[in-house]
C-alpha cells in the first residue's frame, strides 16, 4: 500500500550502502591479489565467486555469433535504432578545442582530448541490461575513445547474457571479458597478461563492484556509483491515474530500495492513483520488488499547490521528474533539481531508458543538487594552452614577479626576471 506524506517532512533520502568490514576487507584481499599475481588470481577469483573455471576470459567471435543467434530480430532491430537515437543526441554533447587569439599576439585556448581507454563493467544476472551498455559505451565512443573493454561475469555455464554480448557487437565493442566482481575492478585498473589497463571505469555494479571502484578511484577514474532507481511525478487533474501509477511502477521494478513518488494538488488524483498502483501492482511479474519499494519508500505527496509541488520535487531532487501536467512547459523553467525531466503523458520514463536519446545514467539519491547524467564529457579531458607573446611578458612580467616573491617562491620569481633582463628595452 503506498502511503499518503505530508509534504513539509517528507524525503527520498537513503543511506548509501557503504558495506561491512568483512566485504571491505574481501575487496581489499581481491584488489591485492590481482595486482600482484595477474590471470592466475582473477581465475581464481572467478572459480570462487562465479563457479566457473574459465580457460579463456576473453570472449570469441564465435560466441558472438551464437549470442546473434539468440536474439529475436526485432530485439536487435530495437537495439540499432535505439543505438542510433543515443548516438544522436550525444553528438551534441561533443566539443570542440578552441584557441582565442588577443591583440597583444598571446594565444589561449583549451585542447580536448578523448581518454584512450575506458573499461565498462556489465553486472551479471537480472540487472544485465543491454541498454546500459548503450547507455555507458555511447558517449565513450562519440568522444572518440578508441579502446572499450568490457567485462561482466560468466554464469555457472561460462556464459555471458546474450543480449548484453549482441549490444556490444552492435556496437563494435569486440574486447569483452567473462570477469565480474572486485577481480574485474583489479584487472582493469592494475592490467593482466590478458587485460590491459584502463583510464576510466563505469558501469553499474553489486556492493563489491561499488566498493572496489571507490577503493581504485584516484588510479583510474570511475563514474557515479548509482544508487536505487527514484522517479517523482508532478501531475495535475488533467493526468491519467493509469499512467501515473504504470509509471510509478516501472521504477519500483528496479530494486525494493527504489523510491516512487507522486506529487499533486489534486487529492481525487491521488486516490485514483493510490487504487491504480494497487491494481496494476498486483499483476506484474516482479511484484514482490516492485511492492516493497512502494511499501518502503513509494508516497504520495498532497500540496497546496503546484508550485509548492515544485518545491517539493527541487528538494527531493530525483533522478527522474514527470511533468505530468497541463502545460508542462510552462514549469520547465521552474525545476532546479533532476536528473531527467519527462514532460506531457507520452513522455513515460522507459521512452527515455531505453530510446529517446538522452542517457539513462542519472544522478540518484539528491545528488541531482550537484551533478549532471552521464554524458561525453565524462569521456574527454582538457589540457590549457598558453602561448604568451614577448609583448605580454614584458608587459605583465613585474606582476608575476611580484606575486611569485609574494609566494616566496624566487625560482618562480626569476624565471621570469631574466626574461625581463634579457629582453627589455
Ligand atoms: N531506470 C534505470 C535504467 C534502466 N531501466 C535500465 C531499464 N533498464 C535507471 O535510470
Ligand atoms: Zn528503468
Amino acid at each position: 500500500m503506498i502511503k499518503i506524506v505530508d509534504a513539509a517532512d517528507f524525503s527520498t533520502q537513503r543511506d548509501v550502502e557503504t558495506g561491512t568490514e568483512a566485504q571491505r576487507a574481501t575487496v581489499l584481499k581481491i584488489l591485492k591479489a590481482v595486482k600482484t599475481e595477474g590471470d592466475a588470481a582473477v581465475i581464481r577469483f572467478t572459480e570462487q565467486f562465479d563457479r566457473i573455471k574459465l580457460d579463456t576470459m576473453k570472449v570469441t567471435e564465435e560466441e558472438f555469433v551464437q549470442a546473434v543467434r539468440q536474439i529475436r530480430p526485432e530485439v536487435r532491430e530495437a537495439v540499432r535504432e535505439a543505438a542510433t537515437n543515443i548516438r544522436d543526441y550525444h553528438s551534441r554533447q561533443m566539443r570542440q578545442s578552441w584557441l582565442t587569439t588577443k591583440e597583444s599576439g598571446t594565444m589561449l585556448g583549451q585542447l580536448i582530448r578523448p581518454l584512450a581507454r575506458v573499461g565498462l563493467y556489465v553486472p551479471g544476472g537480472t540487472a544485465a541490461y543491454p541498454s546500459s551498455v548503450l547507455m555507458n559505451a555511447i558517449p565513450a565512443q562519440v568522444a572518440g575513445v578508441e579502446e572499450i573493454a568490457m567485462v561482466t561475469p560468466p554464469g555457472k555455464d561460462g556464459k555471458i547474457n546474450p543480449g548484453v554480448l549482441v549490444t556490444a557487437y552492435e556496437l563494435g565493442v569486440k574486447e569483452v571479458y567473462k570477469v565480474g566482481g572486485a577481480q574485474a575492478i583489479a584487472a582493469l585498473t592494475y592490467g593482466t597478461e590478458t587485460i590491459k589497463p584502463v583510464d576510466k571505469i563505469v558501469g553499474p555494479g553489486n556492493i563489491y563492484v561499488a566498493l572496489a571502484k571507490r577503493e581504485v578511484f584516484g588510479l583510474v577514474d570511475i563514474d557515479m556509483v548509482a544508487g536505487p532507481s527514484e522517479i517523482v511525478v508532478l501531475a495535475d487533474e488533467t493526468a491519467n491515474p493509469a499512467y501515473v501509477a504504470a509509471d510509478l511502477l516501472s521504477q519500483a521494478e528496479h530494486d525494493t530500495m527504489a523510491s516512487a513518488v507522486l506529487v499533486t494538488a489534486c487529492p481525487q488524483l491521488a486516490e485514483a492513483v493510490r487504487q491504480e498502483v494497487e491494481r496494476q501492482l498486483a499483476e506484474l511479474p516482479r511484484r514482490e520488488i516492485a511492492e516493497a519499494s512502494i511499501r518502503d519508500y513509494g508516497a504520495i505527496c498532497v500540496v497546496e499547490s503546484l508550485e509548492q509541488g515544485l518545491e517539493v520535487v527541487n528538494r527531493l531532487a530525483p533522478e527522474h521528474l514527470e511533468l505530468m501536467v497541463k502545460d508542462p512547459m510552462a514549469y520547465i523553467g521552474k525545476v532546479r533539481n533532476a536528473g531527467a525531466i519527462f514532460l506531457g503523458a507520452y513522455s513515460s520514463e522507459p521512452v527515455g531508458d531505453y530510446f529517446a536519446g538522452p542517457n539513462h545514467v542519472l544522478p540518484t539519491n539528491g545528488t541531482a543538487r550537484f551533478s549532471s547524467p552521464l554524458n561525453v564529457d565524462d569521456f574527454l579531458k582538457k589540457s590549457s594552452i598558453i602561448a604568451y607573446s614577448r609583448e605580454d611578458l614584458l608587459a605583465n612580467g613585474r606582476k608575476i614577479v611580484a606575486l611569485a616573491r609574494q609566494e616566496g617562491l624566487e625560482a618562480h620569481a626569476r624565471a621570469i626576471q631574466m626574461r625581463l633582463d634579457n629582453e627589455g628595452e
